[in-house]
């Protein structure tokens, strides 16, 4: 048995050598494999008298048994070693700065985040959002608003028009928002509160007008809307979107075919070199027009006169967003330059509210 106690000990040996899953992998078949070598004397047992094989059977089956044994619990050392020396390579350094995304080097347009600003500051006072077509008929961009064929105001606002249809009606690129609160109207029981934030077009083009603009146009209809809860809402957005203290409001009379009476609205500022500071000084600048709606265009929109009454005004948000940005160029801002963006944008994750600051 002598030679058993000796290959069971180089056995043992070479496998507590063994670095890899290959090496062991290769003592195992040399050993208990077909022809390995505690295999070959397992054969060997059937030769062998009953006496002999009655000493030999239980001593090779048990080295057959540690062999085994000892196979797996080297290849458990070796996948701990392993494991161990992979965690060790693939440590994170958590002192390393985040590498930057998406969300990092993107930039929210001006006029997005003037849009989100308007919407944050109404949606606040109650008013609720919605929009509409670019392309409209004439009804909705014209005829609905007290603007009835051959009004001098088609004209005035230099539209765009579509090819006849055959019926003889044109679509247009919608002129204003308005026709959105026509919709709001026609489908909403009063009260209605909301506001029309939006693309407008016009075909008129310098350094103050681009075809395509924003606008957004806001309207109250309810039994005893008033001129006093519209000029406190115009001021209240004003000092919120502008973010000063208080604000001084100019009204002028003014005309538009579809508010009686109309206004223009200008806020007292002051120019200090290239800076314009809102609410102080000795300049006015004009920033709104708003009315009370024309009782023609609430009979238009199925309403009587006589049992509701609105106001309603409209804001360009492109000049808005300049006056408060201090952007010199409206044209810039359609030319897609990254570097403008980079420059005038606002980032991704930084949402204007009213509790968090509009534009901090
Ligand atoms: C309905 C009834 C009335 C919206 C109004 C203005 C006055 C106005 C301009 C501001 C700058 C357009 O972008 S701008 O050039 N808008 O002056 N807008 S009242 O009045 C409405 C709208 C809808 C149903």
């Amino acid at each position: 048995m002598l030679d058993l106690e000796q290959l069971e000990t180089d056995i043992l040996a070479r496998l507590e050598a063994a670095e890899s899953e290959a090496a062991l992998e290769e003592i195992r078949i040399e050993t208990l494999g077909k022809k390995g070598s505690i295999s070959e004397k397992m054969k060997s047992l059937g030769k062998m008298t009953p006496e002999e094989r009655k000493e030999a059977g239980p001593a090779l089956n048990g080295l057959k048994t540690r062999v085994g044994d000892a196979i797996a619990a080297r290849k458990d050392v070796l996948k701990a070693a392993a494991l161990d020396a992979r965690l060790k390579a693939e440590t994170v350094d958590i002192t390393q700065p985040v590498r930057s995304g998406p969300a990092d080097r993107g930039r929210v347009h001006p006029i997005s985040q003037v849009m989100d600003e308007l919407t944050a500051i109404f949606a606040d006072m109650g008013f609720s959002i919605a929009e509409g077509p670019d392309i409209e008929t004439d009804f909705y961009n014209f005829t609905a608003l007290n603007i009835p064929d051959e009004h001098p105001a088609r004209q005035e606002h230099d539209t765009f028009y579509f090819n006849e249809k055959e019926d003889g009606s044109r679509m247009v690129l919608r002129t204003h928002t308005s026709p959105v609160q026509i919709r709001t109207m026609q489908s909403v029981t009063p009260p209605i509160r909301v506001i029309c934030p939006g693309r407008t077009y016009r075909c008129d083009s310098d350094q103050t007008h681009t075809p395509m603009f924003h606008q957004v146009e806001g309207l109250v209809i309810d039994k005893e809307a008033n001129l006093g809860n519209l000029k406190w809402t115009l001021q209240e957005f004003c000092k919120t979107f502008f973010e000063v203290e208080s604000v001084e409001m100019r009204f002028r009379a003014s005309h538009f075919p579809f508010t009686e009476p109309s206004m223009e609205v200008d806020i007292r500022c002051e120019r200090v070199g290239n800076e314009l500071r809102i609410g102080e000084g000795d300049d006015w600048l004009e920033i709104l027009g708003c009315g009370m709606v024309h009782p023609n265009v609430l009979r238009n929109c199925g309403l009587d006169p006589d049992e509701v009454q609105g106001f309603a005004w409209g804001i360009g948000i492109d000049r808005i967003a300049m006056l408060k940005y201090g952007m010199p160029d409206l044209r810039a801002f359609f030319n897609a330059d990254t570097r403008w963006l980079n420059h005038y944008g606002f980032r991704p994750l930084d949402l204007p509210t009213l509790f968090g600051g509009l534009s901090a």
